[in-house]
This record gives C-alpha cells, structure tokens and sequence, in this order.
C-alpha cells in the first residue's frame, strides 16, 4: 500500500507511530491507526471502520475477502454508517447514501493513555438535497476497546428531520455454530425473514441455526456475544438506541451475495446498534441525536 499517492490536506492528519495515511484496497484512502493495545483500519469511504484488533487477540470485525472497494459500492464488513434509512427504498441505494459517500477526516488526536480519536464528517453530497439540511459527524476513538459516536444535527430553522440510522457491526466470531447471544430476552423483534412479522424473544440466548434477520425494538440494553471457539465473549454497550439488528445470511442468501464468500457466514455475525423503523429519530429544529456504541472484548 502506497502513501506517495495521500493529497497533503490528508497527510497532514498523520501523527507518527500512531496514525498513517494510505492507498487501500480499490486505492481508497484508508486510516490506519496503531495504539499501545490495538490496531484498527478506517476508509475515508463511508467513514468505515474495516478492522479493529486487540493485540495477541483475533480481529474483532469481520471484512469479507471478497468485498469491494469502489466510489460508489458499500464495503462489506466492518461497520458501516446506515443513514438516513435502513434497508430497502424505492429507487434508492439500501441502507442510505452515508456508507457510499466520502467523508472528511477532520481531526486526529493521540490519548495520553494511548489511544487514538478520529473525528469525521459528510459533506453536503447531491442525495442529501431532498433532505431538510443537517450535518453529520462521526467520532471513531480506539483504545482497547473501539468507540464509535454518530451525531447528527438538524440545521432547519423551522423543520422536523426524521430518519433511521445503525452502526451495523460486522463481528468476527471463531465458529457461528457455537455462539450465543444474550441481552434480548423478551424483546420483540420483527422477523425480516417472515414479512417481518412481529415476535417476541422467549429464549434465554439466541443461537444462530439458519438464516436470522431481526429488527429488536425498544431495547436499549447491552448485547453480549459469547464464542467458545475463540474463547472470547464480545460487550456491545450503547447510547441513544432503541433498536439492535441481529443478522448472519446462513447458506443461501451467502451464494446469493457476490462481494460475499459462501462459507464466510460460519465467521460473522452482525450485532447492530441504531434506531429503526418504529424507532426511528424524529429531530426537532436545531436539536441533535447521538448514537454511541462500544465494542469491547473479554476472555469467556
Ligand atoms: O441488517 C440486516 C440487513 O438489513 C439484512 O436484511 C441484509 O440485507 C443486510 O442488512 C445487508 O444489507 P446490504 O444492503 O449490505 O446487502
């Protein structure tokens, strides 16, 4: 990966040891950023968080091999920003123009304990015209733990600004096979796989056995992912959500995807933490929303 190729407006961001400016994949800037306990790798493209590893750990985000990396494509893997809808539009792009667009690094700053902020925001790009003006600003800061905050500001003097939005994480687990899921018992969800039709969680932790595709409402608590394989159990605390999205394509829709491998749905599962459908935000003039997710790690 070359840097001879960073415009000097991105080099100068660089702090030595700690944050680096390259060409990635589809020579797409990316950030890489090392800390005293972790390393991680961002995209300026969709602001997205491709790779965060604890050190003597495995990666704690999942990026397909066979993801692409182009002006207008969504990286799959990581954490994309879902923003301002989640899932499918009408004649629109799904999941929202905030993972296909540029963003602007804005500031870099090394933690006296060793860890690393990013700040990030969207310029005005040509989908956001037919939504009320507002900004977007994301906050990536790396320690041993990854943190990850989306604000979003509603710059109309006199207009309402709804939308939905989600961290949609990409977790890397051992073997799907053997992962449990705790933090949603009793919460209900609508089953995208069934017409989304409404359904309580009865269990005590969901085990991933077949496709799962479920949109949990009014749940703001913590979601624990445990993985005997790794003998790890992944935290995902947050903040201003009232949603959590639980998916893994299983066998079927993973042929179906091309920027994803067929076997690769037995190494991932998406823990998403945003506010959707029945819980989207609604912004009153000049007020801001702020998503915040925390993704942590522990041995089982
Ligand atoms: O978050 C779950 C989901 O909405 C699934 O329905 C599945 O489509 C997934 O997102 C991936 O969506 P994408 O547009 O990235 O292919």
């Amino acid at each position: 990966m070359v840097s001879a190729d960073i415009p000097d407006r991105l080099k100068r961001f660089e702090i030595p040891g700690r944050v680096t400016l390259l060409e990635g994949n589809g020579d797409l800037p990316k950030i890489e950023v090392t800390t005293d306990s972790s390393t991680a790798e961002i995209y300026l493209h969709g602001a997205q968080v491709t790779d965060f590893r604890k050190k003597d750990e495995p990666p704690l985000l999942f990026t397909s091999q066979f993801s692409r990396f182009g002006k207008a494509q969504a990286i799959r893997g990581g954490v994309p920003i879902i923003f301002p809808w989640f899932g499918p539009r009408e004649g629109e792009p799904s999941h929202g123009f905030a993972r296909l667009s540029d963003w602007e690094l804005h500031e870099a700053t090394a933690l006296p304990q060793g860890g690393v902020t990013l700040r990030f925001n969207l310029p005005e790009v040509a989908d956001s015209a037919t939504w009320p003006p507002f900004t977007a600003n994301y906050v990536v800061r790396v320690t041993d733990a990854l943190e990850m905050e989306l604000i979003i500001t509603n710059a109309a003097a006199d207009e309402e600004f709804s939308f939905e939005n989600c961290l949609h994480t990409y977790l890397a687990v051992g073997d799907i096979s053997g992962v449990s899921v705790s933090g949603l018992r009793g919460a209900t969800y609508l089953n995208a796989i069934d017409n989304y039709a409404q359904k309580t969680d009865g269990g005590d932790a969901l085990r991933i056995q077949g496709e799962v595709d479920r949109i949990y409402l009014d749940t703001k608590s913590a979601v624990e992912v445990s993985d005997p394989k790794w003998q790890r159990r992944i935290r995902i605390d947050k903040e201003g959500s009232a949603s959590t999205v639980v998916w893994n394509p299983w066998i079927a829709k993973s042929q179906q995807m091309p920027d994803f491998g067929n076997e690769e749905y037995k190494q991932m599962l998406c823990v998403e933490s945003g506010n959707v459908a029945r819980n989207r935000v609604v912004l009153a003039p000049g007020r801001s929303s702020v998503l915040k997710v925390r993704l942590s790690s522990a041995a089982l």
